[in-house]
């Protein structure tokens, strides 16, 4: 089942076992977080190559250090494939992950102090959006808008007002949490109205944009921000989109305003991951992700579950089990035992507190990645159905019988990168 490590192995056997470890894991479990993937073997390689060994800091033609005929061809290949896969006249690949990602536009467009807005965190949005604990928060006057109590959708009206009062220098959209279609559009003329920039942060959904499976940010958002390595099925990575007008700003704040030196091995992955998802069968992947997703949401509703929005137009299932009066952080723990890894998650509105919330969080990239199917989401559904019981129950024999039929449906469908 693992893959052979022998270099790793002979040099530190006590890492090589852990890394096997988490293969077996990762090979045996229905890993159900929404931000998670499976990358390619390919994209596995490309993330291990001598290009960990070179420094590059600058862009390609302008390097503060030589040696860059290779680098500048690697960089310049993602960079082409990302405008090409995603419409935009421009892509910086270099952003280490999305938080830094997020910084750099800050430092692209605003000063401290001036106020921003985003989606409140436990409404369903992000740390990096203005959120308080976050140094956007503390450095930036986050103002946040949410979604409706009675909905679970975010209401225009609303965002408009909060917007035209607080004359934000930046709008974000986009979260963590957000089972429902981003509407751009309507962000666009309401950051047009204000005067703001507008980021669309489609980290969650960068995958199903490229698949043609949610709406474009483009021509909408002023920028668009992304990580690479969750429906887009990349390395850990993030990349920052624009017209040709922002390129220099967002350019200038990536480095020298933030980073040092890119990580080349991720942007040779990046790149290989943007070719994989530019292909027909990505579409396919895209296309049965949010089929998968609806089909779950579905049998979880006939299980009466109750699902924050009522259902689901994406990757992502966001659930309160306040009506299952099993607490979130309980039944994730639990099901981690029964081998379905999902996160504990607050809820709009949530009276518990973001380490004990009263939701759970799943998502469908992963055991798309993997070749199940809508015919596999009742199965699913009633995993997580009898491993909420069990948890509510401590019924640790019902979460052991859970977890030998999830990794004998595991062991059928092999995932990427760990078929062996
Ligand atoms: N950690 C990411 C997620 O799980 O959605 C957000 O940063």
């Amino acid at each position: 089942m693992t893959l052979p490590h022998p270099a790793l192995s002979a040099a530190d056997p006590e890492l090589a076992a852990l890394v096997g470890a988490e293969e077996q894991l990762q090979a045996e479990t229905l890993r159900l977080i929404p931000s998670e993937n499976y990358v390619s073997a390919a994209v596995l390689e490309a993330s291990g190559t001598v290009l960990q060994n070179k420094y590059s800091e600058g862009y390609a033609g302008r390097r503060y250090y030589e040696g860059q005929q290779v680098i500048d061809q690697v960089e310049g290949l993602a960079v082409a494939r990302a405008k090409a896969l995603f419409g935009v006249e421009h892509a910086n690949v270099q952003p280490y992950s999305g938080s830094p990602a997020n910084l750099a536009v800050y430092l692209a467009f605003a000063e401290p102090g001036d106020t921003v807005m985003g989606m409140a965190l436990p409404m369903g949005g992000h740390l990096t959006h203005g959120w308080g604990v976050s140094a956007t928060g503390k450095w930036f006057r986050g103002v946040q808008y949410g979604v409706r109590q009675d909905t679970g959708l975010i209401d225009f009206d609303e965002v408009r007002e909060l917007a035209l009062k607080e004359r934000p220098k930046i709008i974000f959209c986009g979260g963590t949490a957000l089972p429902r279609t981003i509407d751009f559009p309507a962000f666009a003329e309401i950051a047009r109205e204000c005067g703001a920039v507008l980021v669309a942060d489609v980290a969650h959904i960068a995958g199903l944009i490229a698949g043609g499976a949610h709406p474009s940010p483009v021509p909408h958002a002023d920028v668009i921000s992304t990580t690479t390595h969750k429906t887009l099925r990349g390395p850990r990575g993030a990349m920052l989109m624009s017209r040709e007008e922002h390129a220099k700003a967002l350019d200038k704040a990536v480095f020298p305003g933030l980073q040092g030196g890119p990580h080349n091995q991720t942007t040779a992955a990046i790149a290989v991951a943007l070719h994989e998802a530019s292909q027909p069968s990505f579409r396919t992947y895209a296309q049965s992700v949010v089929a998968n997703a609806r089909a779950l949401a579905e049998a979880l509703l006939d299980r009466g579950f109750d699902l924050v929005s009522g259902g689901t137009d994406n990757h992502l299932i966001l659930m309160d089990l306040t009506p299952k009066e099993v607490p979130g952080k309980v039944a994730a723990k639990a099901l981690d035992r029964a081998g379905i890894v999902v996160n504990y998650n607050t809820v709009p509105y949530d009276p518990r507190k973001p380490f004990d919330p009263s939701g759970i969080r799943i998502g469908t990239p992963s055991l798309t990645s993997r070749g199940l199917g809508t015919e596999h989401m009742a199965a699913v559904a009633d995993w997580i159905d009898r491993g909420v019981t069990a948890a509510g129950k401590e019924d640790e024999e019902a979460l052991a019988t859970i977890r030998a039929e999830v990794a004998e449906l595991m062991s059928a469908h092999p995932a990427p990168g760990l078929a062996g």
